[in-house]
């Protein structure tokens, strides 16, 4: 059973900080430096999965599809017009780069992080509680989210018909700053219980911009340190196990950022360590605002459970649409791809 009703826990923080995916990376961990997402050699193929795309995504956990919702400009326009309209007392300003390179958080007073999400450093995460809160509105839902093409795709993944979208995450947006002391990444992993996710551009993103970054491979060397193969727990000796093995993954794998147009996508495997980018743009002649919309998709047909210890559910990542699912299996050495159209 899914809950509805949140209101009980409404002052409840947005993440579950005793969750293990949140224990902090060891000092001395360095991080090696972002290069660019690879393409497959069908990325420019925006309506089907073809088989050099599944090699690509069974690889490196990722897959970038350009152009899927290149034509959705209406929807695409609407959601920057939300983003910049739900900004606390229009103090930073869309076409006014000077309004964002000073701190934009100084802007964002204690109710606005719960109002439209918080913004810390660089990162706004717009998002609000409740069934109509940000994240719900149909330029996203509809126009991106539940677009013919990209159920078509996350279908072809997850080998079924998929569970139509309530919600995106939000929209996350990175501004640009010149205090150096914010540009770094935070390396981490979902929880979301998610089984395929999709990052969709809101506009261009180049190099050294903000683009969601992501290491390589990821998730094969993170499945076993879950206890399902899409769930969102962790227990037992596996949480001291996650983060050695990310930390591990830090040290030798270089991260690499997703940079694009409007409307190209990037389908990511739930258990890929990411990060948001650093947004260097600030320095440049055209200072930009990185924005995308994180979606999550799963199966249709299956049995969704809210988890209240360690989420998604009512009391933490609410913003997340994606559920525990009973059908789920213990990850073993063997079953990365339960439940995908490839093995
Ligand atoms: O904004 C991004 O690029 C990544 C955001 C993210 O990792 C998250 O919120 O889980
Ligand atoms: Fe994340």
């Amino acid at each position: 059973m899914v809950i509805q009703d949140s209101s009980i826990y409404a002052s409840s923080p947005d993440y579950n900080v005793g969750h293990p995916t949140t224990q902090a990376i060891a000092k001395g961990v360095q991080l090696l430096r972002p290069g660019i997402a690879k393409e497959s050699s069908t990325s420019m193929h925006a309506r089907r999965l073809e088989p050099s795309d599944i090699e690509f995504f069974k690889s490196y956990g990722y897959l970038i599809k350009r152009g899927v919702l290149a034509t959705e400009t209406d929807a695409i326009s609407q959601a920057n017009e939300l983003f910049w309209d739900s900004v606390p007392k229009q103090a930073l300003r869309r076409d006014d780069p000077q309004s964002w390179l000073d701190d934009p958080a100084s802007h964002w007073e204690e109710a606005d992080h719960a109002r439209v999400g918080s913004l810390v450093g660089t990162n706004w995460k717009m998002r609000s509680r409740g069934i109509r809160g940000i994240g719900t509105e149909s330029c996203l839902v509809a126009g991106l989210a539940n677009h013919p093409k990209m159920l078509k795709l996350a279908s072809a993944f997850l080998a079924a018909p998929v569970r139509p979208v309530h919600r995106a995450r939000g929209i996350y947006g990175v501004f640009p700053m010149r205090d150096e002391a914010h540009d770094r990444l935070f390396p981490h992993g979902d929880y979301m219980a998610s089984q395929l996710s999709a990052m969709v551009l809101l506009g261009d993103v180049g190099p050294n911009c903000g683009g969601f970054t992501l290491w390589p491979g990821s998730h094969h060397r993170m499945h076993l340190c879950w206890d399902r193969v899409s769930g969102s727990v962790i227990t037992g000796e596996r949480a001291e196990t996650y983060p050695a093995m990310r930390d591990q993954l830090l040290k030798d794998t270089e991260p690499v950022e997703f940079t694009g147009r409007a409307g190209d996508v990037i389908f990511w495997h739930p258990r890929v360590i990411h990060s948001a980018g650093v947004n260097r743009s600030g320095d440049s002649a055209e200072p930009m605002v990185r924005l995308i919309a994180p979606i999550d998709y799963q199966r249709a047909g299956e049995t969704y459970l809210d988890d209240l210890e360690f989420g998604p559910g009512p009391k933490y990542q609410w913003w997340v649409d994606t559920r525990n699912v009973q059908e789920d299996v213990a990850s073993a050495p063997d079953n990365i791809w339960f439940g995908w159209s490839f093995k």
